[in-house]
């Protein structure tokens, strides 16, 4: 071993994401002076299945403060992972398991431990003087991603009327990932010329992903047409399908075992035939999260009735347990890639590994707390993934978009999924 990539450091910092709430940011310092820093984001739309998010509870910031977190980063955490070796990232990341003992990282918290691993990589790549993405995925990372973007918001992260959480297009037939970016900037423009037009000036404001809001749009299919409308008036027409983030646990009540959409209980039967008609009547290509995420039975139904990518986020929460359960059910063919959710790199990567070798896609996916760190985009590219969300407006989200076009810049290497966006090689 290479005595300069010893862990001499651990710090751990509190700083705000970019809803102006605490979160951590954690330091990792070699022997050799090294620094690797990583900032973690923080979810609302949460699955009930997330690994724990540590916040102190307290009179700070409504209760959502970080000490504690940061207190286990600085005093157990640190004291433990140093003199180890930043290269070995399974040994790190193990090793923070181990300590906090529990089977949802109940003890030490998902942010803290997280927070250390995202930091170790990010020294480790800097101490062998390789790009993140290529410590990642080392000379098999090959794939810029498909941008999914999040261009009318519903749901819990805006306060349209709409009851789905994203209603997002992909620029699949993009040549390049610069050449998507501005195609798919370009509609998010005309779009808002369009919803003015019809849904008021005030609609023009962001949600916390930078996708419009409309007020009074209540139905998704009014999302979806003026979606296709930007598309179309642009002569961009098959260059583009659509997809949607349903986010449908939070639309479930599960005492009447009904779901609300449109301000009406419907069943999850009713749910069903309403997504059916709704592919065969857009171009729509993805659909995350169609029904809350207990029903493993019901998503295996719904994936085997519309041939269209199906992503479990509350459902798997890149949890290789609950992953397997819906492999082994046929329920969804597709992860959501959120590292907080399982609280290790290692854990994710291992849980991206099984969806690829079980033929499921992964898409890679930012946290509605975001911050300006860029990892994600390193990590789109890493696994080859083939596909991330992000968001669309606020520079927490396009500070992803820029990492990637900078990287696509300086590696030529690399080729954009496009339309092989379910399965990249
Ligand atoms: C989702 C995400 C972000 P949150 O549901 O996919 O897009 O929401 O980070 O709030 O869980
Ligand atoms: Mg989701």
């Amino acid at each position: 071993m290479n005595s300069g990539t010893k862990i001499r450091q651990i710090k751990g910092r509190e700083i705000l994401d970019c809803r102006g709430e605490p979160t951590v940011e954690v330091d990792v310092i070699t022997e050799e002076g090294i620094l690797g820093r990583a900032k973690i984001p923080a979810g609302r739309s949460k699955g009930k299945h997330e690994a724990f998010e540590l916040r102190d509870k307290n009179a700070r910031y409504g209760g959502r403060g970080v000490l504690k977190a940061v207190r286990n980063i600085n005093e157990k955490i640190g004291p433990k992972l140093e003199g180890m070796d930043v290269t070995k990232q399974r040994e790190i990341d193990e090793t923070m398991i181990e300590l906090d003992g529990t089977e949802n990282k109940n003890n030490l918290g998902a942010n803290a431990i997280l927070g250390v691993s995202i930091a170790n990589a990010k020294t480790a790549c800097k101490s062998l003087k390789v790009p993140l993405y290529r410590y990642i995925g080392g000379t098999n990372a090959r794939i810029l991603p498909v941008p999914v973007l999040d261009l009318i918001e519903g749901g819990l992260l805006a306060n349209s009327g709409l009851d789905f959480q994203e209603h997002q297009v992909m620029p699949i037939g993009a040549g390049t990932f610069s050449e998507a970016i501005r195609m798919g900037m370009e509609v998010y423009k005309e779009l808002g010329k369009i919803i003015e037009e019809n849904w008021g000036k005030h609609s023009l404001n962001v949600g916390v992903e930078g996708g419009y809001t409309p007020r009074k749009m209540q139905d998704p299919r009014e999302a979806l047409e003026a979606e296709l409308e930007a598309i179309e008036e642009l002569g961009y027409g098959e260059k583009f399908v659509l997809s949607l983030d349903c986010a449908a646990s939070h639309l479930y009540d599960d005492r009447e075992e009904k779901y609300t959409l449109m301000g009406e209980k419907i069943t999850r039967e009713e749910i069903i035939d309403f997504y059916k008609d709704l592919v065969s009547a857009y171009p729509i290509v993805s659909i995350e999260d169609p029904l809350e995420e207990e029903d493993f039975k019901g998503h295996a139904e719904l994936t085997k009735a519309l041939n269209i990518q199906i992503i479990g986020d509350d459902l798997f929460v890149t949890n290789k347990k609950r992953l397997k359960k819906g492999i082994e059910q046929g329920a969804a063919n597709a992860m959501l890639f959120k590292v907080n959710q399982i609280g290790t790199l290692t854990e994710a990567l291992d849980s991206a590994q099984t969806a690829f070798r079980n033929g499921y896609g992964v898409q890679v996916s930012e946290r509605s707390g975001q911050t300006e760190d860029t990892w994600l985009a390193d990590l789109s590219i890493g696994i080859n993934s083939g596909q991330i969300k992000t968001g669309v407006t606020r520079s927490e989200r396009t500070s992803k978009y820029n990492q990637l076009l900078r990287i696509e810049e300086f590696d030529k290497t690399l080729k954009y999924a496009g339309e092989n966006f379910r399965r990249p090689f």
